[in-house]
């Protein structure tokens, strides 16, 4: 899955992409949208590694998507950028924890943006709908298009009042009939305040928890500073800023999760592996992201979640402890499921 780091221009989004990602922003790329792959830290792969001490092991990977960031006045260009944002299947939004401003005022601004781009794009279609409705065509293209216009009019009315689509709850169908559209306020969304020296160790503003509750914060440009110093010079600096440790992974971790993403696990002695499935996926719909064979052919899974796994240390304890199981194909893969796949 694509996530677009987004925010307004300034924020701290190139930055952040380079303390996540490892690459460095290139200003030319990041006008369309720069790329990075950074690996999920797991530590359940890492004992499942170490344990079967496989010839490899295979991290799940983010797709990062740096993008041109909205500009808050100068706004001519902003609908180009918003079109890159379309793209990303969530957004990681940025906020300006360095500069002083108020993050609420900031997180507000930044999300009234995106209703008026999707309010635009929904009234345009509904307006469209209307002329085509002038028109003598077969009876069931009248139906879906009337079907499709009644939808896009629930969703505006969301959107004017500044709810966004997600507050119509779609159901799978009526989501499907708009995907195309790709409304940014559909989209998963997490909030990172990239802050200041200043702000480490201090929580959150109430203010802004009670509009974006899952909001993190971490001093980003900081943590990258400090990854490129000697260990003794990092030690000494860390002790200064009260820092005890990076939040990189952490913030890594919650990225996946917040996009509503899941992971489970295949071991071996060739490859231990997370793979990434969207949460309340499917056996068989799990099995496809390892090969679409795999999908099409599934029979069962053999399913043993990692907890249970570990407290009995073996896949023989487990299987005699009952908590191996066999799963057909309606079974719902769990967070730290380990599944072995049988098809024909
Ligand atoms: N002092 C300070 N400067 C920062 C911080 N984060 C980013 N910057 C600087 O702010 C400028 C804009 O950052 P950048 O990541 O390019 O923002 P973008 O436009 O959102 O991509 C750069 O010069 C950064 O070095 C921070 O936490 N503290
Ligand atoms: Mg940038």
């Amino acid at each position: 899955m694509k996530i677009g780091i987004c925010g307004f221009s300034g924020s701290g989004k190139s930055t952040v992409f380079q303390w996540l990602t490892g690459d460095a922003p290139d200003l030319a790329r990041a006008q369309h949208g720069q790329v990075g792959n950074p690996a999920v830290p797991d530590a359940r792969l890492v004992f499942l590694s170490s344990l079967f001490n496989p010839k490899k092991t295979t991290a799940t990977r983010m797709e990062l998507l740096d993008t041109p960031g909205l500009h808050p006045t100068e706004r001519r260009d902003n609908p180009r950028r918003l079109a890159i944002m379309r793209d990303a299947g969530g957004l990681m939004v940025i906020l300006n924890g360095y500069a002083g401003g108020s993050l609420t005022d900031e997180l507000r601004r930044f999300r009234e943006e995106l209703l008026f781009a999707d309010l635009e794009i929904v009234t345009n279609r509904i307006d469209k709908l209307k002329d085509l409705a002038k028109k003598t065509k077969p009876t069931k293209q009248r139906e879906a298009e009337e079907a499709e216009s009644a939808l896009l009019t629930r969703v505006a009315g969301c959107l004017e009042k500044g709810e966004g689509a997600h507050a119509a709850h779609l159901r799978p169908d009526e989501e499907k009939t708009i995907r195309s559209f790709q409304l940014l306020t559909l989209k998963p969304e997490l909030v990172f305040v990239n802050i200041g020296d200043d702000r480490i160790g201090k929580p959150l503003p109430d203010e802004l928890l009670k509009v974006a509750p899952t909001a993190l914060q971490s001093p980003a440009k900081l943590e990258l500073e400090l990854a490129e110093l000697s260990e003794d010079d990092r030690k000494v600096f860390m002790q200064d800023l009260n820092l005890t440790g990076f939040s990189k992974d952490e913030t890594l971790q919650k990225i996946f999760y917040a996009m509503n993403q899941i992971v489970f696990f295949t071991v071996g002695e060739d490859e231990c592996r997370a793979w990434a499935v969207p949460k309340g996926s499917t056996a068989p719909q799990g099995a496809g992201q390892i090969h679409s064979d795999l999908e099409h052919g599934f029979v069962r899974a053999e399913v043993v979640h990692f907890d249970d796994f570990k407290k009995h240390g073996s896949m023989k304890e487990a299987k005699h402890h009952g908590v191996y199981h066999l799963e057909g194909k309606t079974y719902i893969v769990r967070d730290g499921d380990i599944m072995h796949i049988l098809h024909s």
